[in-house]
């Protein structure tokens, strides 16, 4: 529903919902019954995914307000048509997980056009025009990689040479740049770490088991695996198993996100270190929603807090984890 529809309307509007907002004590969530929120979620492709997508559900149902849910199974233009349609359904907020940087400023234009606001959860986009977008909900993926690098230099201090393998996330999505790019920051140019190979392994853990199966054929004297998600991380497990070796000892891991799964390899000694990316981010994405759609001004970048978790922590904090 447009936030300025005329007074008589929004009046007969608001007498209309009432009478389909639940029961008369309020029940039906006590939120704002009236707002109508578009959101386009990158996919399905890995554990983070699905944790992210159950706390927006979840939040926006706790909150009573209609979320209108788009998957769009790791593809761009679908993500594209979702805020198409949005646009057309006259939503009051859009929000979406940009599946990769690049190629959004013409959608978006069309939405600032429309007077609906925009919020960018989980990834950012690359568009110069930062008018585009109201709040950016994220992680800072470039931090992340910095923790995973700053990892290997403390764990290989006395090797010297370290051979290093990295499954990288979605090719030209934000968080396989970034961490890309803040864990050979850590690095520096001390030549005794070598990244011999890196291929995408899409964020899956399908992905990441046939890349590192290539991997090991190619490579006989790999020391490390970096992988920018648990997801790659544990199909790397499964190849580095099948070739006879231990990982974690034999070929030590680190990864990004710290989900259930993750977590688990981890306190077995499977993965060495583990960065967090929480993707519970549906309740500050409807508090987001609701003071865009309220015409508030909001942060422009909201960063999630996050921590980083070794084998020890990992068997410690595992009973208490929400995914
Ligand atoms: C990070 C998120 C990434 C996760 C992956 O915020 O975009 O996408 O690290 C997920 O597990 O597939």
């Amino acid at each position: 529903m447009k936030k300025f529809m005329g007074a008589a309307a929004a009046a007969a509007m608001l007498v209309a919902l009432s009478g389909c907002a639940g029961s008369s004590d309020g029940a039906g969530g006590g939120g704002d019954e009236s707002l109508i929120v578009g959101f386009s979620q990158v996919g399905a492709e890995s554990g983070w995914r699905t944790a992210n997508t159950i706390s927006i559900q979840d939040a926006f149902e706790e909150a009573g307000i209609e979320l209108k849910f788009s998957d769009a199974q790791g593809k761009q233009e679908n993500q594209i048509k979702a805020i198409r349609s949005f646009i057309q359904q006259q939503v009051d907020v859009i929000a979406f997980s940009p599946v990769v940087e690049s190629g959004w400023d013409t959608v978006l234009k069309e939405a600032k056009d429309a007077g609906i606001p925009v919020v960018l959860t989980d990834r950012s986009v690359d568009s110069t025009d930062t008018s585009l977008y109201e709040s950016f909900l994220g992680s800072d993926f470039i931090v992340e990689g910095e923790k995973a690098g700053e990892w290997v230099v403390t764990e290989f201090a006395d090797a010297d040479k370290v051979n290093i393998v990295e499954l990288q996330g979605t090719t030209g999505a934000a968080p396989a740049n970034d961490r890309a790019e803040g864990f050979r920051t850590a690095l520096g140019d001390d030549a005794k770490y070598d990244i011999i190979a890196t291929q995408t392994g899409d964020f899956t853990r399908a992905g990441g088991k046939q890349v590192m199966e290539a991997f090991l054929k190619a490579n006989d004297d790999i020391d490390l695996v970096y992988a920018h998600n648990d997801d790659m991380g544990l199909g790397a497990i499964e190849a580095i198993e099948a070739e006879g070796l231990k990982p974690g000892e034999d070929i030590k891991i680190v990864t990004v996100d710290a989900v259930k799964d993750g977590m688990t390899a981890l306190s077995e000694g499977k993965i060495n270190f583990i960065v967090e990316c929480s993707p519970l981010l549906g309740p500050q994405l409807v508090e987001i929603a609701e003071a865009v759609a309220a015409g508030d001004t909001v942060e422009k970048r909201i960063v999630t807090e996050e921590t980083t978790f070794t084998q020890e922590q990992a068997t410690e904090a595992l009973p208490d984890r929400q995914y």
